[in-house]
C-alpha cells in the first residue's frame, strides 16, 4: 500500500496496514530486545502486569535501547502520523504491549485522553496510534480487534456492550499498522500457548500533554544524540518557553 493509499485508508476505515513495513532484521532486533525487557521488568518490579497477570507493558522504550530511537522515526510512519496530527506531532508514549498465553480479551476503547472527553470528542483526530507486529497474528492469540470507521462515529464504545462489527487484524510479523485514535480497537483473548508481542508508538498534537513527558524521563545521552526529528517527537520544541 502506498503512503496516499494508506491515508485515504485511515480516511476511510480509521486504520491502515503497511505490509512488511521492517525488514526481517528490525523486527527480529525489535522482538528479541522486547522479549529481554519483558523477562527483566518482571523479574525485578513486576509492575506493568496485568489481565490476570498473563500481559504486560514496558514503558518509556526510547530510553531502553537505541534500536527503539531508530524505529520510533520510520518515515512511513511520521508520514501517516504527521498527515493525521499536523507535522509537529510528538510522542505520547512507546511501549510494548505483550498478550501472553492465557491472556483474556483487553476492553475495547479509544485512546487516551479521548475516553475521559466529553463526547463526541472534537472533530479533528488528537491522538493516534501505530502497532509494530512482532509475531504473526491470529485469531486465537490475541490479535487486536477493531471496529472500521467506528472513529466516525462520535462517541467511546460501551465496555460491557458486544459488537457485531469488530474484526481481528490480520497482519504479519514486520507489518506495521497506523490507527486513528478514536478508532474502536483493544487487544484479543490468548487461546494459544505461544506469545503475542507488540509494540505501540502513541502519538498525540503537539500542544498536548503526552501520556509519559518524554522530555523529562529522556537520558542525557539519549538527548546528546538524538536527531533534530526525535528531539521533536520528545517535545523539545513544543515548549516554547523552553528556548532561552
Ligand atoms: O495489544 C493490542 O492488541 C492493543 C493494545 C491497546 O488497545 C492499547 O494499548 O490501547
Amino acid at each position: 500500500m502506498t503512503i496516499d493509499d494508506a491515508k485515504a485508508h485511515i480516511d476511510e476505515y480509521g486504520y491502515a496496514v503497511l505490509k512488511e513495513a521492517l525488514t526481517p532484521d528490525q523486527a527480529n532486533a525489535l522482538r528479541n530486545r522486547s522479549a529481554e525487557l519483558i523477562a527483566a521488568e518482571r523479574a525485578t518490579s513486576g509492575e506493568h502486569v496485568y489481565l490476570d497477570g498473563c500481559a504486560q507493558r514496558v514503558w518509556n522504550l526510547v530510553n531502553k535501547g537505541r534500536i527503539y530511537e531508530e524505529m520510533i522515526q520510520l518515515p512511513q510512519i511520521l508520514a501517516l502520523q504527521e498527515y493525521l496530527l499536523g507535522d509537529n506531532c510528538i510522542l505520547s508514549s512507546f511501549t510494548v504491549n505483550f498478550i501472553g498465553p492465557g491472556a483474556p480479551a483487553g476492553r475495547l476503547h479509544i485512546d487516551f485522553p479521548l475516553g475521559s472527553f466529553p463526547q463526541p470528542p472534537p472533530p479533528i483526530p488528537l491522538c493516534a496510534n501505530t502497532i509494530y507486529v512482532l509475531d504473526d497474528f491470529s485469531p486465537e492469540n490475541g490479535a487486536t480487534h477493531i471496529v472500521p470507521g467506528s472513529y466516525k462515529r462520535g462517541y467511546a464504545p460501551d465496555p460491557e456492550k458486544e459488537y457485531d462489527d469488530v474484526i481481528q487484524l490480520d497482519v504479519r510479523k514486520g507489518d506495521i499498522v497506523v490507527f486513528h485514535g478514536a478508532t474502536w480497537h483493544g487487544s484479543g483473548a490468548n487461546h494459544t500457548e505461544q506469545d503475542r508481542m507488540i509494540l505501540l508508538g502513541f502519538f498525540c498534537r503537539s500542544f498536548m500533554k503526552p501520556q509519559q513527558d518524554q522530555f523529562k524521563l529522556a537520558r542525557p545521552e539519549v538527548v546528546a544524540r538524538a536527531t533534530p526529528t526525535l528531539k521533536r517527537l520528545m517535545g523539545f520544541e513544543s515548549q516554547s518557553g523552553m528556548r532561552t
